[in-house]
């Protein structure tokens, strides 16, 4: 069947596009536009055109699958082209999203329309691309300069109500039904007799050129290191200061130079990363799920309060347990001021936020828990507390209840052992601020039931987070991914490099932050501790480094003592000490260690090859499924910038041969301890395949 029908509803001819899911422009969309605007144009009994989409959205955009393989006639912009200079009357009658090129073709109609629900929107920038089928020139003709860079650099969709008022949909329908509207509108414009308008005619729009200047600095902070954003204002430029057929040749330049980039390949794997990380390899679609309708949290400090507000946010209510009454008052007041900064920032109103606060039931008593669905645990992260917790649980709870824990360590195997139902266990690893990382590490035990799996994903997309299926391990992916980068960051410091070259090497690479500086806003503490609990257990044979424990022992704990490894004036931005650099030559010194020059280089394999061949031995062992589910943890636990794509599709970019010859050299300088390349590694280097292709 043809992915575009014409069909006569009278004097309108009426093209239905029929491309699910999203009505993306494939190839036979774009030829199906192509031949029946040719029919309809020979057809004297046609008088105007509406083109309008089945299903659930008007045209989502160019079919992201198609790039990168050879391009197809006929080109959307031939297509486009074709549509604008038709020389009969063009409606597009939107539903749904007309986004990227679904609203490149809208705006090459001579008449929009849309729905009451209806969003368009040209979100390019987000795959690392920008509209390259006239939107950059058609939108600021239509709507200004102002609205046209909000949206093309955003990237975010307008509603239609508010897209009638920038003027880019001359009409809002009263119903949602865009075919009938579309209709009733064409033949509207046929009896007035209404002039076509060419988008393409308009002469280009004046503006200040220092809106550019303007728009380029406010976003300098957001879009760090993104090459698209600032290709979308060049762009936007052209149609302010060119003509239009010179506007698009430079808007076509730009286009293809993103469309080539490493950064466009990335943010392309990352959209369709987030959508494959919920289908879980070997659980049928159509698995079970078990009703999700209330909750409960145990423990009420930062993170269970933090996972309360989640529930709250998605609608669920929610009983949080403490021990002590105080803890339990502490707990929901740090809610509440959360809640009220949100309300303060204007992102919430006040009645939203009572409305939240009241699905949050305080209680101090387990037994509140008998009639929950499920009951996430977030107690002090200690083997024997949590079984004690999870024996109780299993006493309280009704059947067929979720057990979920928040550890980010511990063996879920043994927590749920605790119990005689660890079928229904499973652990549920939030980042903090768990209300604000969006990263949700499932963790499946060994005999965790597959409906519990398949609840607690689909679960984790209700409350906001982007959920994970991780197998059970030491700091399952993220955590035991972090664990060598850290070792590597603070072993390159006593041989030499300083934190803030460390750091930045690390920020410039596009990180929020450097690992020094992620350790001091964490709390020095934590690696402390954990590093002392494993003292007694550690192969005194291995090389260790202890200058951040001297620094703990100065009772620098980070942020929130006003210093740990930097110095803090203004409690939040780092600043390199001096006593702390006299610390760490004096530590070099006491190990032995001649401090040498160390290149930004060497800073950078080091951290993250430790952490790519730890992510391989991951995939080997199976406690992630595919190297796209580790690349999400990263970008949404850790920020990894998006523009890379994650630690795997970086590898894969960087060549794994490359990767695994500075293992190698590494290995050679520092023996095998830590710089041993998984099996997995050098097989695909010898299949000549990157971790993509498992
Ligand atoms: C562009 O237009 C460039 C032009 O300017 C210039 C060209 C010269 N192509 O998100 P969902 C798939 S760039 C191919 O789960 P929802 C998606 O992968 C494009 N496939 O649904 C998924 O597949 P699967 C600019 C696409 O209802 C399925 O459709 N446009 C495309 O939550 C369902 O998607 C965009 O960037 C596509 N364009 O949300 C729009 N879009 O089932 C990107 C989706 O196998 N798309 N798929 O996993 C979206 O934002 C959302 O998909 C949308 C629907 C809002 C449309």
């Amino acid at each position: 069947m043809s992915a575009v029908t014409l069909k006569r509803e009278g004097e309108i001819g009426l093209f239905l596009v029929n491309n699910p899911p999203v009505n993306a422009l494939s190839h036979g969309v774009r030829e199906g536009l192509q031949d029946c605007l040719t029919e309809a144009l020979e057809d004297d009994a046609i008088k105007a055109i509406v083109i309008a989409c089945e299903g659930r959205t008007f045209i989502a955009g160019a079919d992201i699958r198609e790039f990168g393989q050879p391009p197809k006639e006929p080109h959307l912009t031939d297509v486009i082209e074709s549509i604008e200079a038709a020389t009969k009357p063009v409606i597009a009658a939107i539903h749904g999203t007309a986004l990227g090129g679904g609203l490149e073709v809208a705006l090459a109609c001579h008449f929009r329309l849309a729905v009451p629900s209806a969003k368009v929107g040209l979100p390019e920038v987000k795959l690392g691309l920008l509209p390259g089928a006239g939107g950059t020139q058609r939108l600021p003709r239509l709507a200004g300069v102002e609205t046209a860079l909000q949206m093309i650099v955003s990237g975010e969709p307008l509603p239609a109500p508010k897209a009638h008022e920038a003027g880019i949909v001359d009409e809002v329908a009263e119903a949602e039904d865009p075919v009938a509207a579309g209709i009733e509108f064409a033949r509207k414009v046929v009896s007035e007799n209404r002039e076509i308008r060419r988008l393409s005619g308009l002469p280009p729009v004046v503006t200040d050129p220092a809106v550019f200047d303007q728009f380029e600095k406010a976003i300098a902070h957001r879009a760090r290191g993104f090459l698209a954003p600032f290709h979308c204002i060049k762009a936007v430029r052209a149609a302010a200061e060119l003509p239009f057929s010179e506007g698009i040749e430079r808007e076509r330049e730009l286009f293809v130079e993103l469309l080539l980039s490493p950064q466009a390949a990335a943010q392309q794997h990352v959209f369709f990363a987030e959508r494959q990380v919920a289908r879980v390899p070997g659980l049928p679609k159509d698995t079970p799920t078990r009703e999700i309708n209330t909750a409960g949290i145990i423990g009420a400090g930062t993170m269970g309060g933090g996972i309360a507000m989640c529930f709250a946010n998605a609608g669920i209510p929610v009983t949080i347990v403490e021990a002590k009454q105080d803890a339990l008052d502490r707990g929901i007041e740090t809610i509440r001021s959360n809640y009220a900064r949100t309300v303060d920032k204007g992102r919430l109103s006040r009645e939203q936020m009572e409305q939240r606060m009241g699905l949050i039931t305080p209680s101090l008593k387990m037994e509140d828990l008998s009639s929950v669905d499920i009951v996430i645990e977030a107690v002090f992260e200690a083997m024997d507390i949590k079984k004690d917790v999870f024996g109780r649980l299993d006493e309280i709870c009704k059947e067929g209840a979720i057990l979920a824990t928040n550890t980010s360590t511990l063996d879920v195997n043994e927590i749920a052992s605790a119990t005689k139902r660890p079928q229904d266990v499973m652990g549920m690893h939030f980042f903090s601020p768990a209300n604000v990382m969006k990263l949700l590490e499932n963790v499946r035990g060994d005999r965790t039931a597959d409906d519990v799996v398949a609840t607690v994903m689909a679960l984790s997309k209700k409350i906001g987070k982007v959920g994970v299926l991780v197998g059970v391990c030491d700091g399952f992916v993220g955590n035991r991914m972090l664990a060598p980068r850290g070792r590597e960051a603070a072993f390159l410091v006593e041989e030499g490099a300083l934190p803030q070259q460390v750091d930045k090497v690390l920020y410039d690479f596009g990180f929020p932050m450097g690992p020094f500086a992620m350790a001091d806003l964490a709390g020095l503490d934590v690696g402390y501790r954990i590093r002392k609990a494993r003292e007694a257990t550690r192969d005194p044979n291995l090389r260790d480094s202890t200058w951040l424990d001297k620094i703990v022992e100065m009772d620098r704990l980070g942020q929130k003592t006003g210093a740990g490894v930097y110095r803090y004036e203004d409690g939040r931005t780092p600043i390199p000490d001096p006593e702390i650099e006299q610390l760490i030559v004096a530590h070099s010194k006491e190990i032995g260690m001649e401090r040498r020059d160390i290149s930004d280089e060497e800073i950078l394999e080091r951290c993250l090859y430790a952490m790519i061949n730890e992510g391989a031995k991951i995939l080997e062992e199976g406690i992630a499924a595919r190297s796209l589910d580790i690349d999400i943890v990263w970008i949404y636990g850790y920020g990894f910038p998006v523009y890379r794509g994650g630690p795997m599709f970086y590898a894969d970019q960087v060549g794994l041969d490359k990767v695994l010859a500075g293992i190698e050299k590494y290995r050679r300088r520092f023996g095998d301890d830590f710089w041993t390349p998984s099996p997995l590694l050098e097989r695909l280097v010898k299949e000549g395949k990157g971790f993509g292709s498992l």
